[in-house]
């Protein structure tokens, strides 16, 4: 059995490549090579540069986003690449997608299109951060033939009756590089646990992967140097929690980088717990070669810090950047991430926030709120009205949910972007 795994298009209204790599399709060929089938993946998502922005096509928004005035756009390959590309994998058994943020299911739905365009009737099977937090959206609006939730040590099953390969392994595992899925770019994402310890009220963390799963640090090791054989000098981490556990998890992980040698520029686009960031995590941080280091404070207002999970306190957030100075890292790879558009915050709140994280000397990040299902603040927000009766997961985009549902006035959201800005 031969299985393409697609990576879709990005539609939404901006789109930057901060290291994106497709790691759920990479454990997903992991899984399936083991059942005994053979994968491909077309991804179109690469080849591009990172940090930086993809390349788009300017499309037609959906109705529902017709009011924002933003130019809507379809990011990635251009649509030839795509079928030059489906053309030369041949004859496939299956494609199985996957899927990022929520709102950008009309990316999995033209890339469901154009493969029944191009392949007719091949079966299409789905799963992914959309299909996993929005499934009955995804079953009736993405054109898939199966839509499968949560992780794939979850929905494995049923997936493998689907295609028709057994449920347990008849092969040695063989880790994602080597089944031939690299695509040779010069950076890489990687993930050292999957699943988070913490419940944040925002997050849906614990409806994609149940529990908090590390990896062993060899493991991890193993998949850096062969990393750093094929040129790679750029490593995203893509962890919910970092370093959670550090002197077991990633201490082992950072010594074995400099023991071999290996010379990597680590970045941490998704929030560090600032908590964990003591002085001797930061001395580890430096030496081993991180640059783009973001730490998670949310909010200054204590009483929210505590009602959304309690993962940060705004102490821990000055002793993190202190650590990190004093360990030689400069201010200027230092960025906090604020959240803006909580229910409930105030435009004070965040600017607040935004004075705090200045007055450390560094640069503070707004993170749109996302609302998510499934989590203790979307019902938070169905109560209260904030929500539209059944709505459409494309009004959860971070570009679009604040500005709709917030409750301020463009104006006010754009002096307070223009004053984490400057
Ligand atoms: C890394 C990460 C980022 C990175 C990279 C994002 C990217 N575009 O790839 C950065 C830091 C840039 C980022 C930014 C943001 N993120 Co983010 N991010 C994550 C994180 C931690 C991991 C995602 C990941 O790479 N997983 C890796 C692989 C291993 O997991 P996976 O893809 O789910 O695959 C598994 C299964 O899903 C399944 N599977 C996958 N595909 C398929 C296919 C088939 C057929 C099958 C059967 C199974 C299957 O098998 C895999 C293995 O088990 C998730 C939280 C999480 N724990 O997942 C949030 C998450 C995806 N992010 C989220 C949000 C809100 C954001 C931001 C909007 C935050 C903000 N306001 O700025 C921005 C948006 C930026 C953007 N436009 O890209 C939300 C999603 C929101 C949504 N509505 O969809 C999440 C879920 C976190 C949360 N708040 O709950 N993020």
């Amino acid at each position: 059995m031969k299985v393409l795994l697609l990576q879709p298009w990005i539609a939404d209204f901006a789109a930057h490549n901060f290291w994106i790599r497709p790691l759920g399709l990479y454990r997903l060929g992991e899984w399936l090579w083991q059942r005994g089938a053979d994968v491909a993946l077309l991804d179109c998502l690469s080849p591009f540069d990172a940090p930086g922005k993809f390349p788009r096509e300017i499309v037609d928004p959906p109705p529902v986003l017709a009011s924002f005035t933003r130019r809507y756009g379809r990011y990635g390959i251009s649509q030839e690449e795509f079928h030059e590309r489906l053309s030369l994998h041949g004859e496939v058994d299956a494609v199985l997608l996957t899927s990022g943020m929520s709102y950008w299911y009309p990316g999995v739905q033209w890339a469901i299109s154009e493969v029944r365009k191009a392949v007719g009737k091949v079966p299409v099977a789905l799963g992914g951060i959309y299909a996993s937090l929005w499934p009955e959206h995804a079953g009736r609006h993405s054109g898939a033939d199966l839509v499968l939730a949560g992780s794939i040590e979850v929905c494995g099953g049923e997936l493998a009756s689907w295609l028709g390969i057994p449920t347990r392994p008849i092969r040695p595992f063989t880790p994602w590089y080597r089944l031939n899925l690299w695509d040779h770019l010069d950076y890489a994402a990687i993930r050292t646990a999957l699943g988070c310890q913490f419940n944040c009220s925002y997050c849906a963390s614990s409806r994609l992967h149940e529990g908090y799963s590390p990896r062993a640090p060899g493991e991890i090791l193993e998949e850096l140097s062969w990393l750093q054989g094929q040129g790679v000098k750029q490593v995203a981490f893509y962890d919910d929690a970092l370093l959670v556990g550090f002197q077991h998890r990633l201490r082992p992980v950072l010594k074995g980088v400099l023991e071999a040698g290996m010379e990597f520029t680590f970045h941490t686009p998704n929030g560090l717990h600032a908590r964990y960031v003591t002085r001797d995590v930061a001395k580890w941080m430096k030496v081993a070669g991180f640059r783009t280091i973001r730490l998670s404070l949310e909010t200054v207002d204590r009483g929210r810090q505590v009602s959304t999970g309690g993962k940060v306190e705004t102490d821990h957030v000055a002793a993190a950047v202190s650590n990190l100075v004093d360990a030689g890292m400069s201010t200027s790879d230092i960025g906090i991430y604020l959240m803006m558009g909580l229910p409930g915050q105030s435009l004070e709140e965040v600017a607040a926030g935004i004075e705090y994280v200045k007055a450390l000397g560094v640069r503070p990040y707004l993170a749109e709120f996302s609302p998510i299902p499934g989590t203790a603040e979307w019902e938070r927000l169905c109560s209260a009205g904030m929500l539209p009766p059944e709505p459409d997961p494309l009004l959860t985009n971070n570009s679009v949910y604040f500005r709709r549902y917030w409750g301020y006035s463009w104006e006010e959201i754009d002096d307070l972007m223009r004053m984490a800005r400057s």
